[in-house]
């Protein structure tokens, strides 16, 4: 029996590749974004990175200013994501935004975690939520792959609660 492999894809591969990355509107905490960008960075990407204190708007300035871009990364840790994004599905309605929103950190308030937060995530118009920065690479190079990234895959219990 034969086993083809598909080479991961390096650095070197991903030298055309960009995507923009911040922190929401209202969060000040700014280790992991930095961390990210450098672990992104040093994968091949171009990280478009606007920091913390980011509002929807000016993702989705940098999205007009930068039309290729993957996809836009969002990290959240003081529990305010919600709130933060409430704008994102209109952003993303008139095209503004028009490439996978993808949001990572601490999602909601308290340390334990329900369901539902995520929920309504992509309810709000998030695309995927990922439970630690190592999930970004992988995904990014599966959606660069399939060709899914303009139109993601939601999971099913979001798209029934719509
Ligand atoms: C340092 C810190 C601050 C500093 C930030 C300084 C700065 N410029 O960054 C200051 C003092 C300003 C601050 C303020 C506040 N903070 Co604070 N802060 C912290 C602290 C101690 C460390 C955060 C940190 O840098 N960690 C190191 C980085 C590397 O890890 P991380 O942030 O946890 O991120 C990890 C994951 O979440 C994930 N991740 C993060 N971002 C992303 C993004 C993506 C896309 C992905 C995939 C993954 C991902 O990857 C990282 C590595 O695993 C944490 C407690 C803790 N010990 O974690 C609280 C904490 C985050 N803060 C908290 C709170 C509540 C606040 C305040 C509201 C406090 C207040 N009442 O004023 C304010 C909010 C300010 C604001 N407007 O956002 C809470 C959040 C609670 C919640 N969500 O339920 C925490 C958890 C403390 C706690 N246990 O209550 N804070």
């Amino acid at each position: 029996m034969s086993t083809s492999t598909v080479p991961l894809p390096s650095a070197a591969d991903r030298a055309d590749r960009l995507v923009i990355l911040g922190v929401a509107a209202s969060d000040s905490h700014a280790v992991a974004n930095h961390l990210i960008a450098i672990a992104l960075r040093a994968e091949g990407f171009t990280v478009v990175n606007l920091g913390t204190c980011t509002p929807v708007a000016e993702f989705a300035d940098a999205v007009q200013r930068h039309p290729q871009a993957e996809a836009v990364i969002i990290g959240s840790l003081n529990g305010q994501i919600h709130a933060d994004l409430h704008d994102l599905a209109e952003a993303k309605r008139e095209g503004l935004i028009h490439c996978p929103v993808v949001v990572g950190g601490n999602l909601s308030v308290g340390s334990s975690k329900h369901e539902s937060s995520t929920t309504r995530l992509y309810e709000l118009g998030v695309d995927h939520v990922l439970a630690a920065p190592a999930q970004l690479v992988p995904l990014l190079d599966r959606l660069s792959t399939d060709g899914a990234d303009r139109a993601p895959a939601r999971p099913q219990a979001a798209a029934a609660a719509r």
